[in-house]
């Protein structure tokens, strides 16, 4: 198991366009094991691959389960797309690569998806609740989108000011520690 670590906030890997998976290949499958490895070790009910530094269109999810023993049944998903979105949705989302911050977030209550899976067969389905959230949470970090992007300017100001303050510290709190 190779615990991957997960890129934060501000890293510019992080708004990058990912480009679609043309083959599925023992990389890829490699990937995705280390990737369902790093989401429940976080904890995380997703993550997408530009998480770990990958900038490839692949995805893991399980949004059943519950830090409190639900069975783990992660999904991988390869190439998603939204093909319909369906009224709307205010949700708390939180993020791996976002750091003690969490904000509500506008999103389509329901969403009409099309992705591969590793054996390449090809799924539709229609979601709703905490799974279309989801989705479309993953979905916008393979267009390099973060959910700060889709909340108010000023809240978006506050918490990129109170991230740098706390990368300063850690940096210092390194530094101290090396002059040891
Ligand atoms: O993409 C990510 O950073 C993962 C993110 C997914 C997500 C959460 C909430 C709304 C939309 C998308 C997370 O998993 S954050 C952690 C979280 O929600 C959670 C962690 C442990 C148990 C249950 C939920
Ligand atoms: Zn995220």
């Amino acid at each position: 198991m190779a615990l991957r670590p997960v890129l934060l906030f501000p890293d510019p890997r992080l708004k990058r366009v990912s480009a679609p998976v043309e083959d599925v290949t023992d990389g890829l499958r490699e990937l995705a094991a280390d990737m369902i490895d790093v989401m429940y070790d976080e904890p995380g009910i997703g993550l997408a691959a530009p998480q770990v530094a990958e900038a490839i269109r692949m995805v893991v999810m399980d949004t059943e389960w519950t830090e409190e023993g639900n069975d783990r049944d992660a999904q991988v998903i390869i190439n998603p797309e939204i093909l319909e979105r369906e009224g709307s949705v205010i949700w708390t989302e939180g993020c791996l690569s976002v750091p003690d911050f969490q904000a509500e977030v506008e999103r389509a209550a329901r969403v009409k998806v099309r992705y591969i899976d590793l054996e390449g067969k090809e799924h539709v389905e229609d979601c709703d609740d905490l799974r279309a959230v989801c989705f479309q949470h993953e979905n916008d970090h393979l267009d390099g989108v973060l959910f700060v992007d889709r909340i108010s300017r000023l809240k978006r100001g506050l918490y990129t000011k109170k991230r740098k303050k706390a990368l300063k510290l850690e940096e210092e709190d390194v530094a101290e520690s090396g002059a040891l």
